[in-house]
């Protein structure tokens, strides 16, 4: 277990240009809302911040294209992801948004601080340019074929495909994403933050320091970065829309939007702990608190290396204790894309898939692209929920309360001698929650459901072992039934607090029906946490079997798009 009592745990601000999908929520959200429950849980002080990345090409390109402004599109589509995050029970403090005028003050702050302090270095250098559009190319304004895996959609600042981070001038063939014109060259100023001169400690930090703690995609990532020689990165852009520069004379220059945007998480923690009667130091200036990042590989580079660089060249402030990056997650053997609509839109499941946020979560977890990318098919999505979820989890919970009605009227029978098979399965309780807690402490969620799952058909095989439902046809064999149920409504008990984490919608509802309120994780150990005669309420269906034309439809609908 995990010796820190604070977390900052923060989630990659989605940018507001698009509806969140099952990628960003396998990838990010999900894994940091399982590690943000479980920390509460065991009563760790845990701080889980995001919110709206809502600058950068990204938002005036959609703007650009739909022949609206850019804050409107950033007000639909920061409400909609708010709204998506709820709807899943992503369980965020705050959800804020880097719009906000607190969030421009904080990252004007950090800026002037740097730049005062000396940070920068200021370079003058010649920058793609559209003669059409009038206006300088960066990032995503700029595109072309990725240097390094030859993918041709690549954008000016990174590629989406192999998640490497790029510079305009690497790549292939470059054209302007604006107005599909040529490119000429144009003299520009900008500030540069010099990573070279970082590259002795993130050395020692990134390889040295957690080289072995840190997920190996991660560091392999990084290492690859630092032995390419890191170059300083300009953080400011010739754009209009951004956090304006707090330089006189600068008009039209705006902060790079990856330089604003982890700032974002600060920002997010200054209004949290303002409303909150909090300090917000606390949660990211001392050397007790743990600070991790849930991000997915597109964004190692920035969380890694540049974020800790802009940290370090602050002062005082924590680095990262892990960044556990996921990989991607296809859709159908196929990369998931927003501009191609293939994806599944967390907004659209639910209309489809009414109250079954769980099941989304349950796949999006057990398949999650946690060391390599992954794919999710609706067929495998109906199997797993037909032959795991409702099969197992949900049919050794519905045997348990039906005989448990059916026997006692719904109250726990009492528990008398103990036979081996029970020694066994108690002792299965009894150890799950730490295999669990430690698989959570180390990023390994993929494993931590699985354990859970374990933990169910471990249940179901000591039913149809002891088969009660025979025993308590003969009358010399009524104190060995209800030991029985006794054991299985624990069992039922503990997979009601160990799942919390994974699905917090089925662990209220079997908290409902076990008529306990919601317990800490030590409970789950306990198994004589629910005192004999305790009355249970009567059994509501967990989950629901997915008929193939429910999958049917799915697969059309992405065939259609
Ligand atoms: N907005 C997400 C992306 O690259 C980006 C993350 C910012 S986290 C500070 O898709
Ligand atoms: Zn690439």
């Amino acid at each position: 277990m995990s010796d820190s009592s604070k977390f900052t745990v923060t989630a990659a601000l989605p940018y507001a240009n698009g509806p969140i999908h099952i990628g960003h929520l396998a990838g990010v959200y999900i894994p940091g809302d399982i590690f943000a429950r479980y920390k509460r849980n065991i009563g760790d002080d845990v701080l889980y911040v995001c919110g709206s990345d809502e600058h950068g090409v990204p938002i005036t390109i959609k703007a650009k294209k739909n022949g609206i402004e850019p804050q409107d599109v950033i007000d639909k589509y920061h409400t909609m992801i708010q709204n998506s995050f709820l709807e899943f029970g992503i369980s965020l403090d705050i959800y804020s948004r880097t719009s906000n005028q607190e969030h421009h003050e904080v990252a004007k702050e950090f800026f002037k601080k740097l730049l005062d302090d000396n940070k920068f270095i200021e370079k003058t250098t010649e920058e793609y340019y559209d003669e059409k559009e009038k206006t300088f190319l960066a990032d995503r304004y700029i595109k072309g074929t990725c240097p390094i895996c030859g993918y041709e959609d690549a954008y000016g600042d990174q590629c989406e495909k192999c998640g490497a981070s790029l510079e305009p001038s690497e790549l292939k063939n470059p054209q302007s994403a604006l107005s599909g014109g040529k490119l000429t060259k144009k003299e520009t100023s900008h500030w540069y933050l010099p990573l070279d001169r970082h590259e002795d400690w993130l050395k020692d930090w990134i390889i040295k320091e957690n080289g072995i703690r840190w997920k190996s995609n991660v560091v392999g990532q990084c290492k690859s970065w630092i032995d390419s020689g890191l170059k300083a990165r300009a953080v400011t852009r010739d754009l209009d829309w951004g956090v304006k520069l707090p330089i006189e004379d600068q008009k039209g220059k705006v902060l790079y939007v990856w330089f604003d945007a982890p700032i974002g998480y600060i920002s997010a923690t200054k209004i949290w702990a303002k409303k909150n009667n909090k300090n917000w130091e606390s949660y990211w200036k001392d050397s007790n608190t743990k600070l991790v990042h849930f991000i997915g590989k597109d964004n190692i580079v920035f969380h890694c290396i540049i974020f800790p660089a802009m940290l370090k060249s602050y002062g005082d402030f924590i680095l990262p204790d892990n960044v556990p990056a996921n990989e991607f997650l296809n859709l159908e053997g196929r990369k998931i894309s927003t501009s191609k609509n293939w994806a599944v839109w967390l907004h659209k499941y639910l209309k489809d898939f009414p109250n079954q946020q769980d099941v989304l979560r349950y796949v999006l977890c057990i398949n999650a692209p946690e060391n390599k990318d992954n794919d999710f098919t609706w067929l495998d999505f109906q199997a797993r929920n037909n032959n795991e979820l409702v099969a197992i989890l949900g049919n050794f919970i519905n045997r348990v309360f039906v005989l448990c009605h059916k026997y006692w009227d719904g109250k726990v029978p009492g528990k008398n001698n103990l036979e081996q098979i029970d020694e066994d399965i108690i002792l299965k309780i009894k150890s799950t929650p730490n295999v669990i807690g430690d698989s959570i402490d180390n990023y390994k969620f993929r494993f931590a459901l699985q354990t859970l799952m374990d933990l169910a058909r471990s249940g179901n095989k000591y039913l149809a072992d002891t088969e009660p439902w025979k025993l308590f046809k003969q009358s010399d064999k009524k104190a060995r039934t209800e030991t029985i149920l006794n054991i299985s409504i624990h069992i039922t008990a503990s997979l009601s607090i160990l799942c919390e984490p994974f699905m917090p919608f089925t662990a209220q509802k079997l908290k409902n029906m076990l008529n306990i309120k919601s317990s800490k994780w030590s409970c789950a150990s306990d198994i004589n946490q629910i005192p004999a005669g305790h009355q249970l309420n009567s059994p509501k269906l967990l989950f629901s079997r997915i008929e193939d034309e429910q999958i049917e439809n799915q697969i059309n609908k992405l065939k259609q798009s």
